[in-house]
């Protein structure tokens, strides 16, 4: 088994990005067989719970209220409508559900009761409950998991620096304290990032750095190919290169041998050799459905068939860590204690932000 380490550093980890591109396929390839059967794939479905409204100025996201995009908002989605859609995720194939929310951080109250309750109700389908909803507390942290969360998705998105270049409304500090704050219950971290947003190969490896140095390390890490899309202060930026796809899945999968890496937003980009490529460098996972939460992914029957081409299995649900235990409302142990996590506000001005909101007051005023 090659060594985990927690101390890498950005100079090692640059190295390793650098390398001739066949040594560095090789040594990843090498160490994914050491820790992971190299022909399964973890199989998620994404599910956009509560779509676009939000509040923060992320400036690669449709979902913000500040930007104008094509995005319909929707209120959260009820019980049956996510029961329905899971159970169809299932026979898809698919062995997790992650619900996403348009949120900047969850509050407690009558839509968290509810979405706990889809926690619930999935959990019961006997497959992985991811959430992504932003912030939480600790408390918040520990009613999901008591309702069956098997993961929760917060990403860092790029380095410490790069952030500030991307995202004004809150700081990384704040990111890493919700990541902190889910590792405090059983529920896993699901912790990555995006390339493609204009940073350097330093800010990819900065964020490697984050990543790796967390202990444990995230269980689960997705790689997502930035999706421009218009409207969005990051709508023009070029698509990302399937070399730099490869050499950023090969060396997270070196950094972080046991994680479950996904090849996550961008798959419609890229061709059936270029995945094929992700997934011999250490990739084994992808979101699979037609849709991300809002833009578009490869088609289910496109991705069967490259299972069956490439002779990949889907991972079975649980493989990893067995199911959490579901504790019903009524017999719940942990009070709401309507506490708002606390962030910070950088308040420094992005300006390529500033000029889509400009354009969003324009466009409403037409
Ligand atoms: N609102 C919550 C939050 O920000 O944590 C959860 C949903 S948010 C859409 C989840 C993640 O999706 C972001 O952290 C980002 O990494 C990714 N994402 C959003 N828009 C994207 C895009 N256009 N391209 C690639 N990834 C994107
Ligand atoms: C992650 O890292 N990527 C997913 C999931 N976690 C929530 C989201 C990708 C979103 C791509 C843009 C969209 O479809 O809105
Ligand atoms: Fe809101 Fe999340 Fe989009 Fe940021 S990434 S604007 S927090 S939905």
């Amino acid at each position: 088994m090659s060594e985990m380490r927690h101390n890498w550093t950005k100079e090692e980890i640059l190295d390793i990005y650098n390398k001739p591109f066949m040594d560095l396929l090789y040594e990843a390839a090498t160490i994914h067989r050491l820790h992971h059967d190299p022909n399964t794939v973890q199989v998620s479905t994404l599910l956009s719970i509560k779509t676009g409204g939000c509040s923060e100025d992320c400036g690669y996201c449709p979902q913000s209220a500040r930007y104008h995009t094509d995005v319909e908002g929707n209120d959260l989605m009820s019980i049956n409508q996510v029961k329905a859609q899971a159970l169809r995720a299932k026979s898809g194939g698919s062995s997790r559900v992650c619900m996403g929310a348009a949120w900047r951080n969850v509050k407690d109250g009558e839509e968290f009761d509810q979405v706990l309750e889809m926690v619930r109700t999935i959990n019961k389908l006997d497959m992985e409950v991811c959430c992504t909803l932003g912030m939480v507390t600790e408390n918040q942290a520990k009613r999901l998991a008591e309702a069956g969360l098997y993961a929760y998705n917060h990403n860092l998105d790029s380095s410490e620096e790069y952030y500030k270049e991307v995202i004004s409304t809150r700081g990384y500090q704040d990111r890493l304290d919700t990541i902190d704050n889910v590792r405090k219950t059983n529920v896993t971290v699901c912790s990555g990032g995006i390339i493609g947003m204009g940073e350097n190969i330093e800010d990819r490896a900065g964020m490697l750095v984050a990543l790796s140095t967390l202990n444990p390390q995230p269980e689960s890490t997705p790689i997502n190919a930035l999706v421009a899309v218009e409207g969005t202060p990051l709508e023009d930026q070029e698509p990302v290169s399937i070399w730099d796809m490869v050499r950023m899945i090969a060396t997270t999968r070196i950094v972080m041998p046991e994680t479950q890496v996904r090849l996550s937003a961008g798959r419609t980009q890229m061709t059936r050799e270029g995945q094929a490529m992700c997934f011999f460098a250490g990739a084994n996972s992808i979101f699979a459905g037609d849709k991300l939460l809002t833009t578009p992914n490869p088609d289910v029957n496109e991705d069967m068939k490259m299972f069956e081409l490439l002779g990949l299995k889907p991972q079975k649900p649980f493989t990893k860590k067995v199911q959490p235990e579901t504790v019903e409302a009524k017999d719940s142990k942990i009070e709401a204690l309507g506490e708002k996590p606390k962030w910070t506000r950088p308040e420094h001005k992005i300006e390529r932000n500033e000029a889509a909101k400009a354009l969003k007051k324009e466009a409403s005023q037409d």
